[in-house]
């Protein structure tokens, strides 16, 4: 993924600013530092995530994989004929492969993703696999307004698929923002799927976030690498170490960047000043029960149809409808 807003020279030096610039820079200013993790997502990043999902502690991936395999057929159910199916932050595609393959009755699938080199590598190769079905990736930032391939406007029906518990990585505010957004997107007679992690153990949570190869510590470093490259940013990655720990008041497991020396750090010609030990919040991971998540959608708008998990219970996908009536107004 590149900055949306791109330039042939470095940001810092074209004198344009971008949304990823000032983004990077107001986050980095503020107290405490932050960095919204959708920033992760660039070639690299979109790689190590992948490699992230192989790892014996990340559980997630292999667990939503298993209901998907398991359920397709009763997912499936709630796909009308001639649906246009939208999925948000497709990386990959692979589990979009499995309600494709159960659902034939699909008109098209649209993947949307923030990493343009990504959505088109995985397009080309999925196309050959489903000669039938019309595959038109769109990059975008899918918590911004975009528009949608014609043949998905023109569709019976629109079914969101949000999968990867990636909803989780929005604030609670911001998922409800999202659906509702979604909702007004999708249109009327929408259906979306969700894949959430279900709140477990600590011990299961910390480990997945710090594995023993040490992958999702790089994923998170690569950010550094990232602003260097994209904004003129001299973070020395060996100053920097990756913390990764559950917050269990919060339900949400939280990635920081953690300082190891006082330091000055320079970022699109500003000089940002770190403390020993100061960190920046590069992600949160919300987990969610099933009822939290049902009620969070239906404030959206959004009537739940069904929830399946995992023999363990570590993680739901969950359907839900769209209602008439109008989404609860969030407060303020
Ligand atoms: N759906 C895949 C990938 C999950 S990783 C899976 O379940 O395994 C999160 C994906 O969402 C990445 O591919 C990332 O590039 C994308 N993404 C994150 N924030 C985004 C945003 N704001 N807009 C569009 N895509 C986003
Ligand atoms: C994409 N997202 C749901 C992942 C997660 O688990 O929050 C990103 C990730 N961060 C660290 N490991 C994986």
């Amino acid at each position: 993924m590149a900055a949306l807003a791109r330039t042939s020279r470095p940001l810092h030096e074209s004198g344009e600013e971008s949304v990823f610039a000032s983004d990077v820079v107001g986050g980095l200013l503020a107290t405490p530092k932050r960095v919204p993790p959708k920033y992760f997502y660039d070639e690299t990043g979109s790689h190590l995530f992948d490699r992230i999902t192989e790892l014996p502690e990340y559980y997630p991936t292999r667990c939503e994989m298993r209901i998907l395999e398991e359920q397709a057929a009763e997912i499936a159910k709630l796909i009308p004929p001639g649906a246009a199916l939208i999925e948000f932050g497709s990386g990959s595609n692979r589990k979009a492969r499995i309600l494709l393959k159960a659902a034939p009755q699909l008109a098209c699938y649209v993947p949307v993703d923030i990493c343009g080199e990504m959505l088109e590598q995985e397009a080309v190769e999925l196309r050959p696999d489903f000669p039938q079905l019309k595959v038109l990736p769109v990059t975008a930032d899918f918590t911004q307004d975009f528009d949608l391939p014609p043949e998905a406007k023109a569709a019976a029906v629109r079914v969101g698929f949000f999968p990867g518990s990636t909803i989780g990585n929005f604030e609670p505010h911001e998922a409800a923002a999202f659906l509702r957004h979604a909702g007004k997107m999708l249109g009327p007679g929408a259906r979306l799927i969700i894949g959430a992690d279900l709140i477990k153990p600590a011990e299961v949570l910390n480990a997945a976030y710090n594995d023993k190869a040490g992958v999702t510590a790089q994923f998170n470093l690569n950010l550094l690498t990232r602003i260097n490259r994209e904004l003129g940013g001299n973070f020395n990655l060996a100053a920097f170490e990756h913390h990764a720990f559950f917050n269990r008041e919060r339900n949400r497991v939280e990635m920081h960047l953690a300082s190891l020396k006082r330091q000055k750090v320079k970022v699109n010609g500003e000089t940002i000043d770190f403390r020993a030990g100061e960190t920046i919040h590069t992600e949160s991971s919300y987990k969610y029960s099933i009822e939290k998540l049902g009620a969070l959608a239906r404030g959206a708008g959004w009537r739940p149809l069904g929830a399946w998990t995992d023999a363990r219970n570590y993680f739901s996908i969950q359907a839900f409808e769209l209602t008439d009536e109008p989404p609860v107004r969030a407060a303020g």
